[in-house]
């Protein structure tokens, strides 16, 4: 008889998991037992928050979960990071640990891995942890999971396996899914809904990621209502650039903020209205009309700010219902409405920060289906607010939400595994990449042709300059620099340093080429001129 272990990789193959990124211990070993017999593909971070972050990377370019196999304690606190930032941003991924024998849990026995309560450790960072506590309860489970998946906000599950169920006999396990739709709007509220936007007269729709799979939904709705939409910087590509209704990722401008004021009905789908988007520094937008908005979770819909007019809905689903619910022509001065917003949006933005949407527009024009996983690094914050990506899911990075350092360039692996077509390029700051560097290696083992854009100014430049902004001394920032070049080499990778716009497509047109991963290295101070 199989024990749970060997059982376990079939079951994740019979959930549509392909893809598992682990780091295996003396805990988890049992689980790689089965792994031959089926289809799935496993890969090998250096660290366990570089699994977590490739595991996000795939899911946000592909929508579906990939799993994730740690070890109960240092593997369980390495992944929270990664955790923390997927579930900051709805992202869905599967995490199973392994956890102590059954009668050994919570009691402080110092064991090998051992954490205080490891499942409550878990839940801070996921929609929910559970101890599968006997092999029979695991195809359970795993619907559960499913479900939270596929028809729930999506968010990170943890799973984990105490060490004896592990190794118990499981017998001819099979998953009996019974996956729930998502929920569809209610009629009577998309009718309110469509009576309020069609008696408006300066309507405002703010699309969020929440709506990146339901790009063509979205797209109906647009035109059947004809109102200027601002994405979130996770929605960018649902329109594409050229979309006269585009007003672009300008939430945190001046001129955007006095729309939404003014606007007598704000629609607001799958978005959080957050903080990162609405960028931090003067508090919350205000509102000042009606606000309808749509999310997969109810509890959403009062956070940030109360809804007028709340739709419990998957986006698609409602965007179809509402756009349908519009009848007559669209409204006609939406155009011309949304060049004004765009023009003033973008008028007074930082010319730094318009040279980082120059540089990626004509990246994306260079390169079509252009994939950009990001960190959290000054180029990165004027990208949000100045490039419009082409197509959805191309452009993702970790200055939503959580705001981690280290993710661009496991996210970009985990992105370019799920998407071997498409050109993947990591966006990160010399800062952010000291945190995650070694998966370079992992990198390099895959063959990955990955350019790394590593966006140097020497030092932690966004914290420095905040710290200047309020005479705060600069102290932790002036971080000691290495040569980038030799250690890229070091690892294995290509490595070169670009000093013009041109240079840099070459380099990236090489290394799309390449059998590995390039690290392209430029200089702040000349890139922003670009
Ligand atoms: C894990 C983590 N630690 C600390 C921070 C705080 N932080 C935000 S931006 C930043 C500087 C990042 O430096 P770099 O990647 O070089 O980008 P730059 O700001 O210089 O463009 C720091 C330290 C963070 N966001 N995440």
């Amino acid at each position: 008889m199989p024990t749970l272990g060997e059982v376990l990789p079939r079951l994740l193959q019979d959930m549509g998991i392909d893809t598992v990124f682990g780091i295996p211990g003396v805990h988890t070993v049992e689980l790689y037992r089965g792994l031959p017999a089926t289809n799935l593909r496993h890969i090998t971070p250096r660290h366990e928050q570089g699994a977590g972050f490739m595991a996000d990377g795939y899911a946000r370019v592909t929508g579906r979960p990939a799993a994730c196999f740690i070890i109960s304690g240092p593997g369980m606190t390495n992944i929270a990071t990664a955790m923390g930032q997927a579930y900051a941003d709805s992202i869905p991924m599967l995490v199973i640990s392994s956890v102590l024998n059954r009668d050994e849990i919570g009691r402080g026995e110092g064991r090998l891995h051992e954490l205080k309560d490891q499942s409550a450790t878990a839940e801070g960072v996921a929609a929910w942890s559970h101890t599968v506590m006997s092999p029979a309860d695991l195809p359970a489970v795993l619907d559960r999971a499913a479900a939270t998946f596929n028809s729930a906000r999506p968010r990170p599950v943890h799973i984990e396996l105490p060490l004896d169920v592990i190794v118990a006999e499981a017998g001819d396990l099979a998953l009996a899914p019974s996956v729930p739709r998502r929920p569809a709007p209610d009629a009577a509220a998309i009718a309110q809904a469509a009576d309020m936007l069609r008696g408006a007269e300066r309507p405002l729709m703010i699309v969020g990621g929440g709506a990146s799979g339901a790009a063509e939904a979205v797209s109906r709705l647009v035109a059947a209502l004809g109102a200027p939409v601002v994405p979130t910087i996770n929605a960018k590509g649902i329109l594409p650039p050229d979309h006269p209704l585009l007003v672009g990722s300008l939430l945190p401008q001046r001129t955007i903020l006095d729309e939404l004021a003014a606007a007598d009905v704000v629609l607001a789908i799958g978005t959080e209205l957050g903080e990162t988007d609405t960028l931090l520094m003067g508090g919350y937008p205000q509102i000042g009309g009606a606000l309808i908005r749509i999310d997969i979770e109810a509890e959403q819909l009062t956070r940030n700010a109360a809804a007028t007019l709340g739709i419990v809905s998957d986006a698609g689903a409602a965007a179809t219902a509402l756009a349908d619910a519009l009848q007559g022509p669209a409204r006609q001065d939406g155009a011309s409405r949304t060049s004004t917003l765009r023009e003033a949006g973008l008028k007074d933005i930082d010319p730094a920060y318009a040279a980082h949407g120059r540089i990626l527009t004509r990246l994306s024009n260079e390169f079509p289906g252009l994939i950009v996983a990001g960190d959290s690094t000054q180029p990165v914050y004027g990208a949000n607010l100045t490039y419009d990506a082409p197509q959805p899911r191309s452009y993702f990075n970790s200055s939503t939400g959580f705001g981690t350092l280290g993710y661009g360039l496991p996210a970009a692996s985990g992105a370019r595994l799920a998407c071997p077509d498409r050109p993947v390029v990591s966006l990160i700051g010399d800062g952010a990449f000291q945190f995650t560097l070694p998966e370079l290696a992992t990198a390099i083992e895959l063959a990955l042709p990955l350019p790394i854009l590593l966006w140097n100014n020497r030092g932690y430049g966004e914290i420095k300059t905040y710290m200047a902004e309020r005479q705060i001394p600069q102290i932790g920032v002036d971080i000691y620099t290495p040569d980038f070049q030799t250690i890229a080499k070091g690892f294995g990778a290509k490595a070169i340093h670009v000093h013009s716009l041109d240079a840099l497509v070459d380099a990236l047109a090489t290394a799309f080429a390449a059998d590995g991963p390039t690290v392209i290295e430029l200089d702040d101070k000349e890139a922003r001129t670009w």
